[in-house]
């Protein structure tokens, strides 16, 4: 945990969130400002900054978070099939346009357009 940050409040619950998914290792809620009719983001518990943190031991946690996001997907309204489907992004660094210093993975689908 990072004090000053706002996906580790959102965790912990100090900050309020629309929580769609949660185990161990990840949380999954609806982004504030969303950018299309899904659009979830799913954070490691952990306090990770961003991918430019991210060593070869990490590779099986990152790998549970994407075959996570499928599942999450298709719970929150992607349509399933090629017709369907969803975007997954991560930004990272400033360069990367990343806004909040906590890695997350967005969820953007929904039928277009957006
Ligand atoms: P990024 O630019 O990749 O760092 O995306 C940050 C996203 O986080 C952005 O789409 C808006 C969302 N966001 C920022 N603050 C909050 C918050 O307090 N609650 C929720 N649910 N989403 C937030």
């Amino acid at each position: 945990m990072s004090e000053n940050c706002i996906f580790c409040k959102i965790v912990k619950g100090s900050l309020p969130s629309t929580k769609v998914y949660e185990d161990d290792e990840f949380f999954a809620f609806k982004d504030i400002n969303p950018a299309a009719p899904v659009h979830i983001l799913v954070v490691p518990k952990a306090h990770v900054v961003s991918m430019q943190d991210v060593q070869d031991d990490d590779a099986p946690w990152l790998g549970r978070m994407m075959a996570l996001a499928p599942k999450i997907a298709a719970e929150n309204g992607c349509r399933p099939g090629l017709q369907g489907g969803f975007r997954l992004v991560i930004n990272n660094g400033d360069d990367g346009g990343q806004e909040v210093h906590h890695l997350h993975l967005h969820i953007l689908g929904g039928q277009r357009p957006w």
